[in-house]
Parts: C-alpha cells; sequence; structure tokens
C-alpha cells in the first residue's frame, strides 16, 4: 500500500471555505488508517493574489482567467509555486479535485509532475471526471478507452480516473485492489458509518468565510429534473446519520468557533422524516444554530416540518421554483405544477422562513407564451417571492437528455428572454442577488 497521498485542488475555485470533498476523502482515508495530507493551492493563491485579481477570481465561469491562471501564478509567485511542486513530489500518490474551472490547471500541474518525476502516481476525481465519462460516453467512448484526444490524455496522464463519489475507490485503489484504470460510481452503500470531517492540517482562518462550515446531510438526488447535472454525480439519495451530524455542528462550534453551516446538499429536504429527525436533533442539542440550504418544492412537505426547520435557526433557503409555466415545468420534469409551487410558497412565508428562488429561461421547446406566462407567474406572486436568487437562461449539461442546441450559446433568444426578464423584476421591485443573474453566462 503506498505510504503517502496528497489531496490537492488548483485554482480556479471557490475559495472561501475549506474543500468538502477533500476534507471527506481525508477524514475517510484516516479511517482506514491511511495518512493523507491536503494542500489546498486554490486558497493559498487565491490569499497572496492582489485585490484585482480577487474580484476575477470570485466571477463564477471566467473562462478567461481559468485559462491564464497558472501563468499568471508562475509570473508573480513562482517561489510558492515551486515550494508547492516540491511538496507534491515528496508523496508517492497525488489526487486532484477536478472541476471544470480548475481542470486546465490540473492537467498542466500534472505534466509539470510527471516532467519531474516517473514514480509519482496520479489521482483524479471530482465533478469534472464526470462530466468528462458523461460527455465521451455520449459520443460512444468511455474516459480511458476512447480514441477521442482529449479523454486519451487524461488518461495518460492520470493513473486512476474516479468518476462519481470518491471514498470507496480511492481506498481501494490505494490498497492495490481496484484494478481498473476508471472507476464508476463505486459508492458506498450508506453514509452511516461515516466520520465527519475535520479539515486535519487545514486552517479555517486561511478561508475569508471563517466563521462558517460547510457541511453535507445527503448525497445525490431523489428527483430527476431533466436539465440537471447534478443528479448525475451519485447513483444513490443517503442520508448521514443525525447524531453524526450534531456532534459535527458541536465539535466545530467549540473547534473553531464556527457560526453558520452551509448544507452543501443537492437539496435538504429529499427525505422529509430525516430532515424532521435532523431539525429536532438540532433543537434538543443547542436551541437553534445558524443554517442554510438547499430545497426542493414538494407538495408532500408538511407545514409542521417548515416551522421546525426555522424553529432549529435556518436562516435562508434557496429554492429552485425555474420555471411558472405548467408546460415547461412538465418539460422540466420538476414534479409540480405552478398551483402546487404557489402553496408550497405559501407554508414557507407562513413558517417565517427566508428564502429565494431560482428560475431558467429560454428552456428547449418554451414558447414566448409559456416565457411570458412563467414571468406572469413570478411577478403576480410577488409576496411569496421575497427574492430572486438566480436567473439563468438555459445551460446545457453533458449526461443529461436534453439536446446541446438548446444552449444559450446557440439561442441569442433566451439571453434576450433574460434581460427582459431581470428587466421586469427589477421594474417590479423584486430583490435579486446581483452576482447571480446570468452567472451560468460563460466570460471570455
Ligand atoms: C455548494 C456548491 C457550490 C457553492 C460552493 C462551491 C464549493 N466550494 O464547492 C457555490 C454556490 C459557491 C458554487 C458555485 C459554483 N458552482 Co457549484 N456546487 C455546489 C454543490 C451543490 C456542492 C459541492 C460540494 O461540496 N459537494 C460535496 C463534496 C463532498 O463533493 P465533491 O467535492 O464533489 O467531492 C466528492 C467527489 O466528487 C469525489 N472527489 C472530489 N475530489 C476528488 C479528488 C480525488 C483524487 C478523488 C479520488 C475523488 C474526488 O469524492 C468526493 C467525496 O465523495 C455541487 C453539486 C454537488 N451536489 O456536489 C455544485 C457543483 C460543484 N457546482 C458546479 C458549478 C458549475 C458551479 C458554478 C460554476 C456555477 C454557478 N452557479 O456559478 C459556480 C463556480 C464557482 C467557482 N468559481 O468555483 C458544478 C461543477 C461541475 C463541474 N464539472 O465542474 C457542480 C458539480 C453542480 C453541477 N452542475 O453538477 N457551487
Ligand atoms: S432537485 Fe435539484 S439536484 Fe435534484 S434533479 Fe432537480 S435540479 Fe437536480
Amino acid at each position: 500500500m503506498p505510504r503517502s497521498i496528497l489531496l490537492c485542488i488548483l485554482p480556479v475555485f471557490w475559495p472561501k471555505m475549506p474543500p468538502l470533498g477533500l476534507a471527506c476523502l481525508q477524514e475517510y482515508l484516516i479511517s482506514k488508517d491511511i495518512s493523507c495530507d491536503i494542500l489546498d493551492l486554490n486558497n493559498l493563491f487565491y490569499n497572496l493574489a492582489d485585490a484585482r485579481l480577487k474580484k476575477e477570481w470570485l466571477k463564477s465561469c471566467n473562462i478567461a482567467l481559468e485559462r491564464e491562471i497558472l501563468k499568471i501564478i508562475l509570473r508573480i509567485f513562482l517561489k510558492e509555486f515551486n515550494l508547492c511542486l516540491d511538496k507534491m513530489l515528496g508523496y508517492e500518490v497525488v489526487g486532484f479535485s477536478c472541476f471544470k474551472s480548475n481542470f486546465d490547471s490540473t492537467q498542466q500541474v500534472t505534466r509539470m509532475l510527471l516532467d519531474k518525476s516517473k514514480n509519482i502516481k496520479i489521482v483524479y476525481g471530482g465533478p469534472e471526471i464526470s462530466r468528462q465519462y458523461f460527455k465521451s460516453t455520449a459520443i460512444g467512448k468511455g474516459i480511458g478507452i476512447g480514441r477521442e484526444k482529449q479523454d486519451s490524455e487524461i488518461a495518460t496522464l492520470a493513473d486512476f480516473l474516479v468518476v462519481g463519489e470518491g471514498e470507496k475507490p480511492l481506498y481501494d485503489y490505494l490498497k492495490g485492489e481496484n484494478k481498473n484504470r476508471v472507476s464508476r460510481f463505486n459508492e458506498l452503500h450508506s453514509l452511516s458509518g461515516l466520520n465527519f470531517p475535520k479539515y486535519v492540517g487545514l486552517k479555517f482562518d486561511d478561508y475569508p468565510a471563517n466563521d462558517a462550515l460547510s457541511l453535507q446531510f445527503s448525497r445525490g438526488c431523489v428527483k430527476r429534473c431533466s436539465f440537471c447535472s447534478e443528479r448525475l454525480l451519485y447513483k444513490g439519495f443517503r442520508t448521514r446519520r443525525v447524531v453524526s451530524v450534531i456532534d459535527e455542528l458541536s465539535y466545530h462550534k467549540k473547534a473553531s468557533g464556527i457560526k453558520n453551516f452551509i448544507f452543501f446538499d443537492s437539496l435538504i429536504n429529499g427525505d422529509l422524516k430525516k430532515l424532521e429527525d435532523l431539525c429536532q436533533g438540532i433543537i434538543s442539542a443547542f436551541g437553534k444554530v445558524n443554517w442554510e440550504a438547499q430545497l426542493a418544492i414538494r407538495s408532500d412537505m408538511p407545514g409542521g416540518l417548515l416551522k421546525k426547520i426555522k424553529e432549529s435557526g435556518c436562516y435562508h433557503l434557496f429554492v429552485g421554483l425555474e420555471s411558472g409555466s405548467g408546460r415547461v415545468l412538465k418539460m422540466m420534469n420538476k414534479g409540480y405544477s405552478p398551483k402546487e409551487a404557489v402553496q408550497f410558497l405559501r407554508k414557507l412565508k407562513s413558517a417565517g422562513l427566508s428564502y429565494g428562488v431560482s428560475m431558467i429561461v429560454g428552456y428547449p421547446g418554451e414558447s414566448q407564451e409559456d416565457f411570458m406566462e412563467g414571468l406572469d407567474f413570478v411577478l403576480r406572486n410577488k409576496s411569496i417571492i421575497p427574492k430572486i436568487e438566480q436567473i439563468n437562461p438555459y445551460t446545457y449539461y453533458d449526461g443529461t437528455s436534453l439536446d446541446k442546441q438548446g444552449d444559450y450559446k446557440f439561442n441569442q433568444e433566451s439571453l434576450e428572454k433574460m434581460q427582459y426578464f431581470v428587466q421586469k423584476i427589477r421594474e417590479h421591485g423584486f430583490k435579486y442577488t446581483r452576482a447571480f443573474l446570468g452567472n451560468l453566462i460563460e466570460k471570455c
């Protein structure tokens, strides 16, 4: 078994909190008596950057920066970068957390490592590896066996590629039990045996949001919205044990003075009974804690549970409404009608919860009438839509069954619809999150 593994995340990535995915993997390996360190190069170089670069760093989908970031680092922070490279070379296995936004830089750094060492083993995991897998299988090839240049290049760079959840395949690989070069969705059957991440070797004070902690109650999703790539990341929906989440809150409140807890689940209400237990657990242990999460619209969600969510300290919920047109909601496979959405939002309001909704315009098959109906829905229901959290034109994701040609890049009309929608919500005095208007539009 290799003696040492270093898990890394390269820029550009969201730098405000320590990397949850790597902390989960680290904890799992430690529980199996494998020592594992984390090197967060994203946070390290973000902290070194000047105000102008920091501002660019925080823009979503900043393709221009994603392409240039390594050159910038090598130009301005060569000494610090070389120290990082030396550190990586001191390990037998280096694992990289791959996102679309850091995939270029990850591959470039891998080449540098392989130039310097013939023995080092490279492992790639993270959502971008899943995306690459779906992208290549969609055209009849799988990662690592495809003949397409990019796929085969990924396979030559990495000794082992993990599609989906990382804990089990990484452990199996380190034990020498994974004979295939690519692991596909080799998930833990249950999350109940997992220890909570302790972020060994990382300092919360190095992160801008140092009073907040990200955590997960569940993995996967119970819904199947047709546009969504997030549901493809995991095969099964599973929750952690409530007692473990309570221990996690308790530990980080004490150890690092964390005040706010942000659930990074795809949806916090995948299992209503477990969510009720979680809220009750928080109430019993602490009275309340500050927490926020993403919530799906479900007509079977009792008002009593929403009140309990509020009582346990939830300060904000991000609700994926996506459209107010019945026809579009059906095409999206959202599983509720506009009428049910209204009933749900009313219940949220009467429970005294703070929340905002996200919207997609220009969905494939959306007619002008559907679009106007959706907009009218939002304007009519202003009293139960306290905030528009996010508006984006439809964006295609690899692995979904939808047509790539529907993407905003091919449809000027959906960009115009978005502008019109934004103009209307401004005119009608809606609150909105400026940074999330059109944040999926790639900035070149
Ligand atoms: C919370 C969240 C955010 C937050 C915080 C970001 C953050 N720090 O993670 C905010 C709101 C800021 C955000 C922003 C964006 N996000 Co976001 N976000 C998420 C979300 C919901 C949770 C991320 C998370 O921590 N998950 C929990 C951890 C445990 O999972 P994980 O990191 O994936 O790690 C596991 C595996 O991937 C694997 N793994 C990971 N690394 C490695 C490494 C090795 C070596 C191995 C073996 C395995 C492995 O093992 C881990 C444990 O099982 C995910 C979707 C999801 N459900 O995961 C999207 C997701 C990460 N976001 C995504 C996107 C596209 C964005 C934005 C571009 C979109 C936007 N709205 O503007 C921006 C980009 C910001 C930036 N500059 O980086 C995509 C990324 C797709 C891709 N191919 O890169 C995802 C996957 C959603 C999707 N569409 O599928 N996001
Ligand atoms: S509820 Fe959210 S994560 Fe689940 S499939 Fe729908 S959009 Fe995706």
